[in-house]
């Protein structure tokens, strides 16, 4: 498809429809309003600012047929929007934060007018974007006094992408960055992509897998710094800042060394010249970004040093130029025999990286993914959090729906993530915390130990924090392969601005914004998304097991597709029970590595909550869980209610005929039967695996084969 031809494309526009809304009660004032912009006499007209100005311009002409006057002074008119970045004497404005902007409406004798100061250019960007927001939700401009400011530090996202074009566990099409083994030299593609990011507030990428192939691990040399410059450069004027991930083998691979130990001098010079270089190129890079010792990926276990050594060695070579160190923490055995029943993956990130809690440098942050296994549609939060009290870190989700669907089946996963976010670690805080010893950040205040303080920065003495997530895009025309996995970027970018934002208000936001303001169209995709989640857990793998897949592609049921498999990804299913003892009493002891209450509650078959019974305990079918059901009975329960769940998501959509644009209902409708069609196989799959199993009929004699 041409440019041109996606530009004009519904499915693409994504949630920056801009429709015209002159309809709409409060677009006569902003039309008034919105004439004429005043734009302070200190503000640049390129780079950020540039881009704010751009984007109100187009989005009023979309929405207001009306295209903004721009000028340094005072218009003749009594109504205008003015538009400056705070100064930092100004003491009404010195609490701003560099992202944060307010916007007022303000009348007086002299007239009207709305009043957008940004902290920073980002600040006035983001602001400009929930004026369009506002604008298009038909808010009353009178009404507007609102002071935002993101409550993360990084908000990142993390490419997947690889140079072939290829995209790892990428399910909306090929790469928007690189095709066959180059980057793709027209960048319109790019400069959407960057505009719907900074619409809800991203601030940072990475731009290539963190598995480093040969040719991604040349992005650092000569060669392609000046093609990852230019991409630099693109996402720059969004105020989103480049990362890459880099191989920790590099100094082997492309430096001609014969080593890539951390404690090498060598080895510590050549990322120094490198990281220079690097800067050289792009003044403002962010950092690398690493997966080390991790599924095959080199780091420094190969030379007997622990990951401090690795990353730290990274961070001296790019501190003096500011730069991050990205770490993952994603570690463990996957080369693991299933007959040993006392190793356990879950335990793996924790007992990696606490015993180096307080020993990486101010430079580097541990990017810690939301559960201790791998993005499973059920698991607890990773116990680092609360765990780690003297670290750096960032928590990592995934917007590409790898194992919840793959953007074929309906997942909302913004519940998912505030689940996690709102998650009280309980850990309790150490005298140091209160000594502000890493850094500028905190005092230690009293937050609650909650998942989103910790990111946030606000609990533990941090330097630095966020969030990141793996994309979920690719070059199909809609973006993500699914139209309504739309709201799984929209819904990340928004929650991690403010994680107490409810699912409901962004699924809400989302779908005004997406698809305009008729109530049903609203009311009805909002509920779609807010059960689509649970309808999804509810034929897949039950009661927090996970893992019930198909090897490699992670799409569709195939109970023992890991069960004798390397990966450390069990569920211990037999004639009389299933589940792992993940118990400090008889199992793994993982459930040791909370801090109390939440040991207990795990470590208690009687406490557990049921949707996490088998990630921490093994059961006979016959178990009785706290809705009074059995194991096996909610099994058949939940898979057969699922299906038809499913099914249901589809009659109601097909409800929406006529009153959603035709591309947008056939693809969804498409996707939504495949859905359907493949939830009747998972339940019938699952439903006879664990009645052959157990042998236990379904109380009610429906069908299991
Ligand atoms: C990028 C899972 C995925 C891999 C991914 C890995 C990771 O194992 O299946 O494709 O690799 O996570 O997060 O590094």
């Amino acid at each position: 498809m041409k440019h041109s031809e996606l530009e004009a494309s519904a499915l693409y526009r994504a949630w920056l429809q801009y429709d015209n809304v002159e309809h709409l009660a409060a677009s006569t004032q902003y039309k008034q309003l919105l004439g004429q912009i005043v734009m302070s006499g200190d503000m640049s007209r390129s780079g950020i600012s540039g881009t704010a100005v751009a984007e109100l311009q187009q989005g009023v002409r979309s929405m207001l047929g009306l295209t903004p006057r721009v000028a340094p002074k005072l218009p003749s008119t009594s109504a205008y929007l003015s538009i400056s970045v705070a100064a930092q004497d100004d003491s009404r404005h010195s609490q701003l934060h560099g992202e944060a902007f307010t916007l007022q409406y303000a009348t007086d004798n002299e007239g009207q007018r709305l009043v957008l100061v940004g902290g920073s250019e980002s600040g006035v960007l983001y602001g400009v974007f929930y004026l369009l927001r506002c604008i298009s939700l038909g808010i009353d401009p009178q009404k507007l006094d609102v002071a935002e400011y993101p409550r993360n530090e990084l908000r990142m996202i993390n490419q997947w992408d690889n140079a072939d074009g290829s995209i790892e566990r990428g399910y909306a099409g090929n790469s928007i960055f690189y095709r066959d083994g180059k980057f793709i030299a027209d960048q319109q593609r790019l400069k959407d992509y960057a505009r719907l990011l900074a619409s809800v507030g991203i601030n940072a990428i990475s731009i290539n897998n963190v598995n480093v192939h040969e040719i991604e691990t040349q992005f650092i040399t000569v060669e392609l710094l000046p093609d990852v410059a230019r991409v630099a450069d693109l996402f720059r004027e969004y105020g989103i800042k480049l990362f890459l991930s880099v191989n920790f083998a590099a100094p082997l691979a492309v430096g001609g060394l014969a080593t890539a130990d951390p404690l090498d001098e060598d080895v510590q010079r050549w990322w120094r010249d490198t990281s220079s270089l690097v800067y050289k190129y792009i003044p403002d890079f962010g950092g690398f970004l690493v997966k080390a010792d991790s599924e095959h990926r080199p780091g420094p276990f190969a030379y007997g040093r622990d990951h401090a050594d690795g990353a730290n060695m990274l961070a001296r070579a790019l501190e003096p130029h500011g730069g991050l160190v990205i770490w993952r923490c994603f570690v463990y055995n996957c080369m693991q025999d299933w007959r040993d029943r006392s190793t356990d993956r879950a335990r793996a990130a924790y007992d990696h990286f606490m015993p180096l809690d307080g020993k990486f440098l101010d430079n580097v942050i541990l990017q810690i993914k939301n559960g201790p296994m791998d993005f499973q549609v059920r698991e607890p939060v990773s116990p680092l959090f609360g765990g780690l009290q003297s670290t750096n870190q960032m928590i990592e989700f995934q917007v590409t729906q790898e194992y919840t669907g793959q953007q074929r089946h309906l997942c909302y996963l913004v519940p998912q993530w505030k689940e996690v976010m709102d998650f009280n670690t309980f850990a309790p805080r150490m005298q140091e915390a209160e000594t502000d010893s890493i850094g500028k950040k905190t005092k230690g205040t009293a937050t609650e130990p909650r998942v989103k303080s910790i990111v946030g920065g606000s609990h533990f003495p941090m330097k630095h924090s966020g969030v990141a997530a793996v994309s979920n895009i690719g070059d199909d025309a809609n973006w993500t392969g699914h139209t309504l996995a739309q709201v799984n970027l929209y819904g990340y970018g928004r929650l991690i601005w403010n994680p107490d934002l409810s699912a409901a208000e962004i699924a809400e936001e989302w779908a005004k914004l997406t698809f305009g303001s008729d109530s049903l169209v609203v009311e009805t995709v909002c509920s779609m998304l807010l059960k689509s989640w649970e309808i999804y857990e509810s034929y897949t793998a039950p009661l927090g097991v996970g893992w019930m897949v198909t090897p490699h592609y992670h799409y569709g049921p195939d109970v023992d597709g890991y069960e004798y498999s390397r990966w450390g990804t069990y569920h211990f299913a037999d004639r009389d029970g299933i589940g792992v003892d993940r118990t400090a009493a008889t199992g793994t002891g993982y459930a040791a590595q909370y801090f109390p209450p939440n040991a207990e509650m795990y470590e208690s078959l009687d406490k557990c909550p049921d949707e996490l019974l088998l990630f921490f305990h093994h059961v006979p079918y016959s178990h009785v869980l706290k809705s009074g059901k059995t194991v096996i009975q909610h099994i058949y329960d939940t898979r057969f209610a699922g299906a038809e769940e499913a099914e249901r998501l589809l009659v109601v959509w097909k409800g929406m005929e006529g009153k959603v644009d035709e591309s947008r209902y056939e693809q969804v409708a498409a996707r939504l039967s495949e859905q359907a069609e493949h939830a009747r196989h998972w339940r019938d799959v699952i439903n006879t695996y664990f009645y052959r199993k157990s042998g236990v009929p379904d109380e009610h004699g429906r069908t299991i084969y």
